[in-house]
């Protein structure tokens, strides 16, 4: 979270730092600022409560000139959203920005105060730039002076430091949130990520955990944590830089919505044929991975842990082979036993989601037989420290609540479930044909789903006034509620629960009344006759349903019942099919609600902090 951009150039560049901001808002968006310095070495710092734009227009109306600057977009976590906690903090003649959590802040703070600095926020950041300026004292650089600085600092940084007495550089340290260094011709910038800088440069390169780079118009050169001077590799984005456009949609998250079966298709294409999966597609070293994979352990966060959890049903069901799935702030703070030849599994959109991440890092140390990460972002870190990673093509996700990437996250988990599968023997060549035909359905069968469009905006006025709604599901539907409750509670802040349907009995059933509405996924399976009686529960008890189900089921709406009927898909690829409906009754409860979509309350779309 916490977004930076930097820059040394000779032209101003004011407006390339804020525009960089505008496209990494999805890190963040409490507030805002830049610290700009002209060769003069005079200083203008800008700093907004809100949104970049605020920012924006007094940038804007400023008229800031200046070839050196830093910028920040906020996302607190030390510090209330303010004008006085917003990045840039500044120390005598030094400006820093700063993405992540300096956990021995206090301790610094009162040696810093000891040393006569007067501290103005209550952020942890401050105390980066106070012992930059006091290094800076007795260093012969400021790239000496942010070298023993960052040795002091424990926690997590991406940091950049600016010297108003000399314009000409800034250095830049990286140890747990990412940096990316973007090349351009006689200038040089910095960020945290590529998205920020595609309108001035295609060519990147990622810093490393420890290193501490100094950029200059001409020359980037990068320090390890041992202050050796090493090479890092550049590479050239194949990124759109206009992939983040809304287009005609109201929303960001309504393209993406929308995009799902073209993000499908992308995922899918050259890893499936008209009948097999090509193992090979899945990783260089996925064969000899697979076959001696004995088990599975999925760790992700959020939605992408949702998504864990519909696959595990996948891998027993489909491969034969035992998973389990974990929450990753548990998983990484848990002594738990690695079994053998366990192979760890990370999702995640960004590749940057920091508890993810960490539970990467412990997994390789506690004897894991390799780690795979499914992932959107390429470069990300999780892409780059796993042994090998499958990327989602779902393209670039603005939207704060996930939609086409946990879509896309599935198609490559049952990708990954049927290759497993046909490794272990435990998938014959008929039930590959039959799993492949239902992937290659699958895009139609998205869109048919979305025409439902109209239906569930009129079903969403229902909900728009309610405090507390109930999603029901079970097997694999269970998690397909847990995600659509985690969608509603996202954007519309309507408390959401999901239950196992069997599980109603134990406790929920007690919330029943006409005024929670009660969601329930129900396509035709082999669970739907124990379903339907978990139905009749909630009828006996005067609960509102509202069931998305196929014509198969055979359900019939009354007044305590509205009813959804869809068409029939496989049950293989019924759990992503049946995901649409439930985003879309989600944004259009945010819509009647009047509530932000795109960038809901408290939220940030890239979770690179704790
Ligand atoms: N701890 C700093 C930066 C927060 C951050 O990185 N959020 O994602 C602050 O609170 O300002």
């Amino acid at each position: 979270m916490c977004g930076i951009v930097g820059a040394v150039a000779q032209r101003d560049v004011a407006e390339i730092l804020v525009e960089g901001l505008k496209r990494l808002e999805y890190r963040g968006y409490d507030s805002a600022g830049v610290a700009i310095v002209d060769s003069a070495s005079n200083l203008t710092r800008i700093r907004r409560l809100g949104k970049v734009q605020e920012l924006a227009d007094t940038v804007d109306s400023a008229h800031v000139v200046g070839g050196t600057g830093i910028a920040h977009t906020r996302w607190a976590t030390h510090g209330e959203p303010s004008e006085i906690n917003a990045h840039p903090h500044v120390s005598g003649d030094i400006s820093v920005v700063h993405n992540g959590i300096i956990e021995n802040h206090e301790q610094l703070r009162d040696t810093l105060t000891e040393r006569g600095y007067q501290f103005v926020s209550q952020t942890d950041t401050e105390v980066i730039a106070h012992l930059v300026e006091w290094e800076l004292r007795s260093a012969p650089s400021l790239l000496v002076a942010v070298q023993s600085a960052v040795k002091q600092l424990e926690g997590a940084y991406g940091t950049v430091v600016m010297d108003r007495n000399d314009p000409s550089r800034l250095v830049v340290a990286r140890s747990g949130s990412p940096i990316v260094i973007g090349f351009g011709v006689g200038e040089n910038f910095l960020a945290s990520d590529q998205l920020a800088l595609l309108n001035v440069t295609r060519r990147f390169m990622y810093l490393e955990e420890g290193d501490v780079a100094e950029v200059t118009r001409r020359d980037v050169t990068v320090f390890n944590s041992l202050g050796e001077h090493v090479e890092r590799k550049i590479t050239e984005s194949k990124l759109e830089h206009d992939a983040a456009d809304k287009g005609n949609y109201r929303h960001y998250m309504q393209k993406e919505v929308f995009e799902q079966p073209t993000a499908l298709i992308n995922t899918m294409e050259g890893r499936i044929t008209a009948d097999s999966v090509i193992t090979d597609a899945i990783g260089v070293k996925a064969a000899y991975i697979l076959a001696k994979t004995e088990h599975i352990q999925i760790v992700a966060c959020g939605t992408s842990y949702n998504a864990g959890m519909i696959a595990r049903y996948w891998f027993e069901a489909i491969a034969g082979i035992s998973c389990d799935v974990e929450i990753a702030s548990e998983f990484r703070y848990r002594k738990f036993v690695t079994r053998p030849n366990s192979l760890l599994i990370t999702l995640s959109q960004s590749g940057e989601t920091a508890d993810t991440l960490a539970a990467l890092r412990l997994a390789k140390e506690k004897g894991y037989m390799a780690a795979m990460t499914i992932c959107n972002v390429a470069g990300s870190s999780l892409v780059r420290e796993s042994d090998f990673a499958f990327m989602t093509r779902a393209g670039v996700e603005v939207g704060v609540a996930s939609t086409k990437a946990f879509t896309t996250q599935l198609i490559s988990l049952l990708m990954l479930v049927t290759a497993l599968g046909k490794e272990r023997g435990t998938i014959d060549k008929v039930r590959e044909q039959e799993i492949v035909s239902a992937m290659h359905a699958l895009p139609n069968q998205i869109e048919q789903a979305l025409s439902f469009e109209k239906e569930i905006e009129a079903l969403a006025e229902d909900f728009a006034d309610k405090h507390h709604t109930l999603f029901l599901g079970r097997g694999e539907f269970y998690p397909v509620a847990m995600e659509a409750s985690l969608k509603l509670k996202e954007i519309s802040y309507i408390h959401a629960e999901a239950y196992a349907a069997g599980e109603l009995k134990h406790g929920p059933l007690a919330l029943i009344d006409a005024d929670m509405p009660v969601v329930v996924v129900a396509p035709s399976n082999d669970l739907l006759e124990k379903l339907k009686s978990n139905i009749e529960e909630v009828r006996a008890r005067g609960g509102l349903l509202y069931v998305f189900a196929d014509e198969e089921a055979g359900f019939e709406a009354d007044d305590t019942m509205k009813i959804i009927t869809m068409p029939h898909v496989s049950d293989i690829t019924a759990p992503i099919y049946y995901t649409v409906p439930m985003q879309l009754l989600s944004y259009y409860v945010a819509l009647i609600k009047g509530t932000d979509v795109d960038q809901p309350r408290n939220l940030a779309k890239s979770v690179t902090v704790e």
